[in-house]
């Protein structure tokens, strides 16, 4: 297995970490960029809630992808490349590799880069003909993709991160791995629907407490990583899902006045004042192809669990 170039060194990933917190925490509404979440507590975290039966997304996309795999499989004839954005632990792209008969390349991109060579590892001893090249990476920033051989590339991005983004920042995303898979490419992607309000407040209010614990978990990485003395705590979780906007919003609520000190900041906050951590958007099918469609992707397939609780979709670059 190959390592790559284009890891950031632990310095700069220190000052970019500092910079986002400061940038959101110095607004008016206070906000954290979610994919702070994912250190390695947080990606077991994460790990958890998918095992969670309230948390339906997961368990439903991965009921489905051996069916979306024995469909691709006829679909994708010549020798492909993957390449998955968000890898993380590498489960659902075993039940494509089963599958494909067709896939050289597996390229891995995550941001929590620990758990994704340890995962690439396991991964490459499973399918030894296959050539794993694992990249850490913050795969929301524009970059390019290392080079191989020039085959045709599948993106992969499943588990309905896409609803992380806002529209915009979707349609921009998706724009510019548009650009960077090239033009013959093909983009696996899997999509939370619009549903029961409360079978989706369920989903992010566990009775657990897991996704609370993952909540506040983006502080003690922010006490970790950027010299923080957050005490998490002192903060609530809150869940719901704004029906206007078509996303669940995840909030930190402060549950008293307290002052923070981050890397020689203070930040004040007051009682009942929230951070805003994470928004999770769903989509009908039909306005994810609008959006799919304003960033130079076209619908090839569309699979639906039978409640359709989940969608996933094979685009084709126009
Ligand atoms: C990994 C972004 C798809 O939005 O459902 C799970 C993250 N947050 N529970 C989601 C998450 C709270 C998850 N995604």
């Amino acid at each position: 297995m190959q390592t790559s170039q284009f890891a950031v060194t632990e310095g700069d990933f220190r000052s970019l970490f500092i910079r986002d917190v400061l940038d959101g925490l110095q607004q008016p509404q206070k906000s954290l960029p979610s994919k702070y979440f994912y250190d390695s507590q947080g990606s077991q975290y994460f790990d958890q809630i998918c095992s969670l039966n309230e948390y339906y997304p997961y368990r439903t996309e991965l009921s489905m992808l051996p069916d979306v795999a024995r469909d691709l499989n006829s679909i994708l004839q010549d020798p492909w490349e993957i390449v998955e954005f968000g890898a993380g632990s590498l489960v659902k792209i075993r039940l494509l590799l089963q599958q494909l008969d067709n896939i050289e390349h597996y390229v891995p991109i995550d941001i929590a880069g620990d758990h994704l060579r340890q995962a690439s590892d396991r991964l490459q001893q499973e399918f030894p003909q296959l050539t794993v090249l694992p990249i850490e990476a913050d795969f929301t920033q524009p970059a390019p993709l290392p080079e191989t051989l020039p085959l045709p590339k599948l993106g992969f991005f499943p588990g309905s991160t896409i609803g992380n983004f806002s529209p915009e920042q979707a349609q921009f995303f998706l724009s510019n791995i548009r650009q960077s898979l090239g033009d013959h490419s093909r983009l696996l992607i899997g999509v939370d629907t619009k549903k029961d309000p409360s079978v989706l407040h369920n989903a992010y209010n566990d009775s657990m407490g897991v996704t609370a614990a993952f909540n506040r978990n983006i502080l003690n990485h922010i006490n970790r990583i950027c010299g923080a003395d957050f005490d998490p705590q002192a903060f609530a979780h809150y869940a719901f899902y704004n029906p206007v906007a078509g996303r669940i919003e995840m909030h930190l609520i402060s549950t008293l006045a307290q002052q923070v000190s981050i890397d020689d900041q203070m930040i004040a906050f007051s009682e009942g004042e929230n951070i805003h951590t994470e928004n999770s958007y769903k989509y009908t099918p039909d306005e994810f192809l609008a959006l799919a469609a304003t960033s130079g992707w076209e619908r090839e397939r569309i699979w639906l669990d039978k409640a359709q609780m989940f969608s996933v979709f094979l685009l084709s670059a126009r």
